[in-house]
């Protein structure tokens, strides 16, 4: 087997950055460890930039997008007795889509499945090579059974953050910044219909919550629970009741409805730097993990898969490095910048415990929601920086 591009890994970052050659005419192959019914349910992220609104349609992944996203125009932000709006057209000239991780996956495996580049779904002990030189391949084990070997001409490492790509790239040096955080979130999906407008990030002396949603019928909704939770402890009516207190206001309450989804996720940021090693590149969760207070792990990879594509094309059209030379720290300046505004998001909106650390965290929320300078930095960062700043 030969390709121009090999991809380890179906997440939105391998699919896209496949579909986004594809259009420039260069070939690739996608390997993917799980089923293809898994990686289309796995429930994860639901906020949409608009950059990456604007990127997936010019791919040609719009139509559904258009029809079933809800465009948002900002968030409410709320501390005990206010709820606060902040308005994203007015302050940043940008809105949010809501359109789930799920629906996205399903649009871009449905392009690929459909006359799109080779996606192969349950391959195993999948391994790059030979990535120092100009010719590197990637071993696995194809759905049957049998040994594989993928020659190419450079392989992208889109494998997240258990994948084998990011130890390939360490193993020749580089740096790891890693924060865990504390806290976790227990996510549920309701089939209730949403009770707000726009999402509800909300700071209470018992923690944080957050109110999301999926569709004018789907909510999805978290609450801050210590890491050490186990998700059996926690009953339909225990969240419901958290909820509740936590998103407390005078003349308004949550929708209940049959929880369909829940789980409790820990919360991080990791870089991992250089995104290259010789001929394999990193992009999307296999090189950073943002913790999700501020909606950018999804935007983040494809800002990545946006600039590899074009580096790649640059590299096997035209011959010329300069782009896949400065993909990494272009890339990385990028990922920092959403590093600090999730850090920041999580660090104003979690109760740790501490009566020092609440008092400040009121004092930045007053802020934000009183000066109209701040809450064009925090609007300016949800939105998303356009792409290259
Ligand atoms: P993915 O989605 O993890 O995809 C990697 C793919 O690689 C496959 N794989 C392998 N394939 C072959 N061989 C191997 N050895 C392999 N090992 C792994 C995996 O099966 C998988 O298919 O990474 P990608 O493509 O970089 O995409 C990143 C996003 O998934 C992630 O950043 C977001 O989900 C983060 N995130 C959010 N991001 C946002 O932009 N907005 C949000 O609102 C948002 N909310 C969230 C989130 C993540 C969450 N969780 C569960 C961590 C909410 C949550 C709860
Ligand atoms: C979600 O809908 O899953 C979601 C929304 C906003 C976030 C994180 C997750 O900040």
């Amino acid at each position: 087997m030969r390709t121009q591009v090999g991809i380890i890994g179906a997440g939105p970052a391998g699919l896209l950055l496949s579909r986004l050659l594809a259009l420039q005419g260069i070939d690739s192959v996608v390997l993917e460890n799980r089923s293809r019914d898994y990686v289309e349910a796995r429930v994860r992220a639901g906020i949409l930039e608009q950059h990456t609104v604007d990127t997936l349609t010019a791919a040609g992944l719009g139509d559904r997008l258009h029809r079933q996203g809800l465009e948002h125009s900002g968030i409410h932000l709320q501390y005990p007795g206010t709820r606060h709006t902040l308005d994203f057209p007015s302050l940043c000239g940008r809105s949010v889509w809501v359109y789930g991780q799920t629906e996205v996956v399903k649009d871009l495996v449905a392009a690929q499945l459909d006359g799109g580049p080779p996606l192969l779904f349950e391959v195993s002990d999948v391994q790059p090579e030979g990535v120092d030189t100009d010719s590197p391949r990637i071993r696995f084990t194809d759905a049957a059974g049998a040994p594989q070997v993928l020659e190419c001409d450079v392989v992208a490492g889109t494998d997240g953050f258990h994948g084998p790509s990011r130890a390939t790239v360490q193993e020749a040096g580089g740096r790891v910044w890693e924060r865990t955080y504390p806290y976790a979130w227990l996510g549920i999906l309701a089939d209730a219909t949403p009770a707000t407008d726009e999402l509800v990030y909300a700071w209470h002396p018992e923690g944080f919550a957050l109110y999301s949603m999926r569709s004018p019928s789907v909510s999805r909704l978290y609450l801050q629970v210590d890491p050490s939770e186990r998700i059996e402890d926690w009953s339909d009516e225990r969240i419901w009741d958290a909820l509740d207190t936590r998103m407390a206001l005078e003349g308004w309450s949550v929708n209940r409805g049959p929880v369909t989804e829940k789980s409790i996720l820990p919360m991080r940021s990791f870089v991992s730097a250089p995104m290259r090693r010789g001929r394999l590149f990193l992009a999307g969760d296999a090189a950073h993990i943002v913790p999700p207070t501020g909606a950018k792990g999804l935007n983040l990879a494809v800002a990545d898969v946006t600039l590899l594509a074009q580096a790649l094309v640059r590299l096997l059209q035209d011959k010329e490095t300069d782009l896949v030379d400065s993909y990494s720290d272009r890339a990385l300046a990028r990922v920092w910048r959403c590093t600090h505004f999730s850090w920041w998001m999580t660090s104003m909106l979690h109760r740790s415990g501490d009566d020092f650390d609440a008092q400040l965290q009121l004092a930045q929320l007053r802020r934000v929601c009183s000066s109209e300078t701040a809450a064009r930095e925090l609007a300016e960062n949800y939105t998303g920086l356009p792409l290259g700043s």
